[in-house]
C-alpha cells in the first residue's frame, strides 16, 4: 500500500458517468433522439459511424447504455457502498426537449432525474452535473446547423435554465459544455458534432467553422452562469475542459515555442471561459488566416459577465509535439502536429500514461486562470476478464493510485485548491469515442458484451475495495 496525503475536509470523492453511456432507454418517457442515438458501434480502429436518422438493423450501443435508467437506485446503492460523497452524471437534453426547440419541457423526463437526485440525496451523494455531455437533440444539428445558429444558443438557455430552476435546491455542482476544448480537433468530424452539432461539408473550412460554433457556444455557457446565479446565487458552475497537456519533445528552443502554441491553442476555450476574454493572439490568428468571427458586443459583455466560478476537468494522458520547417509560422493542428512521447508507456487503445502530467496540468491552469479546479474525469480504459466472478483489475488500481498520488501532491506540496475527484467510470459504461463495452472503465463490473448481451449483472472489481479504502482514509491509503 501507498502512503499518500488526506485531502482537506468536504473533499468531494466520488465517480463520473455521462447520460448518454449509461441510460440507454433511448425512447422512453417520451424521450427525443440525440446525436448519441444515431451513432453506431465501433472499435479502436474503427470510427463511429453517424447516421442521419436510427436506422434498421445497425448496432447503436448508447440506445441500451447499461440500463441506468432502469437501474440507478441499486447503482446508487453500490456507490454509497463504496463511500462516494459525490457522483456526476449529465442530463440527456433529449429527455427534457426532445427535438430541443419545444415550448414546454417534457414532464416525464423532468420527474426522471428529481428521482435520480433524490436517490443520491438519500444516500448523502452530491450531484455534479453536466448540462451537454455529448448529447444534443438531433434536431437542433438537422433543422438548425448546431451552435453555428443563435437559435441553438437560446435553446441551450432554455434548457439550461428549466434545469437549474427544477434542481437548484438538490444540485449545487454544475458544469456547462463536456470538454468544450475537444473540438480544437477540427479535422475529426466526431469532436464537432458531440461538442458543438457541426456537421460540415468538403466546401467549408472546419476550423473557422469550429472557431464561429465555440465562440457560440462559449457564449451560450456564459449566460448560462450568469443565469444560474440569477436563479439561485449558491449555485456553482464550471466550465469542463479536457486536460491533456502537450510537451516539446526535446529541449530545442523551437519545439519549445511549438508546445506553447500548442497549449495556448487548445485551451484559449478555458481562457473565455475562465477569464472572460478572447486572448490577444487568437484575433492576430484569425486575422492572418483572413477569418471572420462574428463577436458581437453583447457577446463580449456576456462573456466578460459569465465567467466559470471554477473548472472541471478531465485528465487521462499528456501528448507531445516538435517544431517543424514545413510550418514557419508554429500553428499548431493537433492531427498533424503530435508525435509519440517516448518516455511514457501506452494503454491498449495507445492511450500515453502519465500521472505527472495530472500534476503539471492542475499547476498550469491555476497559473493562468485562478479558479478552483475539480477533477471529474481520470481513468484506464481496459480489457477486463472475470475468473470466478472476480475481477483482478490491479493494472486499473495502479493507473488510479499513481493519478491520484500526483493528484495529492498538486493539492498538499503545490497548494491548489481541489473541490473533488470523481475518477471515469463509478461503472462500466459504453465508450464516447468507440462506442465499445469491452473498453471498460469502471470500479464496478456490468456483464454486457459490445453487442448489449449479457445478464447486465454487477459485479465488484478489485478496484471496488481498493477506492472505498481510499475514500475511508480521506486520501491517505493509497
Ligand atoms: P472513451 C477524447 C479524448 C479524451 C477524452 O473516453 C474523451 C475523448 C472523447 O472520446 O472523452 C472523455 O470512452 C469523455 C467521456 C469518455 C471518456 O473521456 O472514448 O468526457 O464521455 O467516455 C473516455 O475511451
Amino acid at each position: 500500500m501507498t502512503k499518500g496525503y488526506q485531502m482537506p475536509a468536504g473533499f468531494l470523492w466520488g465517480g463520473a458517468v455521462a447520460a448518454h453511456q449509461v441510460e440507454g432507454a433511448w425512447q422512453a418517457g417520451g424521450k427525443g433522439v440525440s446525436i448519441a442515438d444515431v451513432m453506431r458501434a465501433g472499435a479502436k480502429d474503427v470510427t463511429r459511424q453517424v447516421d442521419a436518422q436510427p436506422t434498421g438493423d445497425a448496432v447503436y450501443p448508447n440506445h441500451w447504455g447499461i440500463d441506468f435508467f432502469h437501474t440507478y437506485r441499486d447503482d446508487i446503492k453500490l456507490f454509497a457502498e463504496m463511500g462516494f460523497k459525490c457522483f456526476r452524471t449529465s442530463i440527456a437534453w433529449t429527455r427534457i426537449f426532445p427535438n430541443g426547440d419545444e415550448a414546454l419541457p417534457n414532464e416525464e423526463g423532468l420527474k426522471f432525474y428529481d428521482d435520480l437526485f433524490a436517490a443520491c440525496q438519500q444516500y448523502g451523494i452530491e450531484p455534479i452535473v453536466t448540462l451537454s455531455h455529448f448529447e444534443m437533440p438531433l434536431h437542433l444539428v438537422t433543422a438548425d446547423g448546431g451552435f453555428r445558429s443563435r437559435k441553438v444558443v437560446a435553446a441551450f438557455l432554455k434548457f439550461a435554465q428549466v434545469c437549474f430552476e427544477r434542481y437548484h435546491d438538490t444540485v449545487k455542482y454544475w458544469m456547462t459544455f463536456n470538454e468544450i476544448n475537444n473540438q480544437a480537433m477540427w479535422r475529426d468530424p466526431h469532436p464537432l458534432l458531440q461538442n458543438s452539432g457541426l456537421q460540415l461539408d468538403d466546401s467549408e473550412n472546419s476550423e473557422e467553422a469550429m472557431f464561429q460554433a465555440a465562440h457560440l457556444e462559449l457564449v451560450a455557457s456564459a449566460k448560462a452562469v450568469s443565469l444560474a446565479h440569477l436563479i439561485d446565487p449558491t449555485l456553482q458552475v464550471g466550465a469542463m475542459i479536457a486536460m491533456t497537456p502537450i510537451y516539446p519533445l526535446s529541449a530545442k528552443p523551437k519545439d519549445v515555442l511549438m508546445a506553447e502554441r500548442a497549449m495556448r491553442y487548445r485551451y484559449y476555450y478555458g481562457d473565455v471561459q475562465a477569464l472572460g476574454t478572447y486572448p490577444a493572439w487568437l484575433k492576430r490568428y484569425w486575422a492572418r488566416k483572413g477569418y471572420a468571427i462574428e463577436i458581437t458586443a453583447a457577446d463580449a459583455t456576456a462573456l466578460k459577465n459569465g465567467t466559470v466560478d471554477y473548472v472541471g476537468f478531465s485528465y487521462y494522458n499528456s501528448l507531445a509535439t516538435e517544431y517543424s520547417a514545413d510550418n514557419p509560422d508554429y500553428d499548431y493542428d493537433e492531427a498533424r502536429s503530435v508525435v509519440p512521447n517516448p518516455y511514457v508507456p501506452r494503454s491498449d487503445w495507445g492511450w500515453q500514461i502519465d500521472p505527472v502530467g495530472l500534476r503539471y496540468g492542475m499547476n498550469w491552469m491555476t497559473a493562468r486562470w485562478h479558479k478552483p479546479l475539480f477533477v471529474v474525469e481520470n481513468g484506464y480504459g481496459a480489457y477486463d476478464t472475470v475468473v470466478d466472478g472476480q475481477i483482478h483489475d490491479d493494472y486499473r488500481i495502479a493507473y488510479l493510485r499513481d493519478h491520484i498520488l500526483e493528484m495529492e501532491k498538486a493539492v498538499v506540496e503545490d497548494g491548489i485548491e481541489l473541490l473533488g475527484y470523481t475518477p471515469w467510470s463509478a461503472i462500466d459504461i459504453i465508450s464516447a469515442s468507440t462506442g465499445e463495452m469491452k473498453k471498460r472503465y469502471g470500479l464496478i463490473y456490468v456483464d454486457q458484451d459490445d453487442q448489449g448481451r449479457g445478464s447486465g449483472k454487477r459485479l465488484k472489481k478489485d478496484s471496488f475495495a481498493w477506492y472505498q479504502r481510499v475514500i475511508a482514509s480521506n486520501g491517505e491509503q493509497l
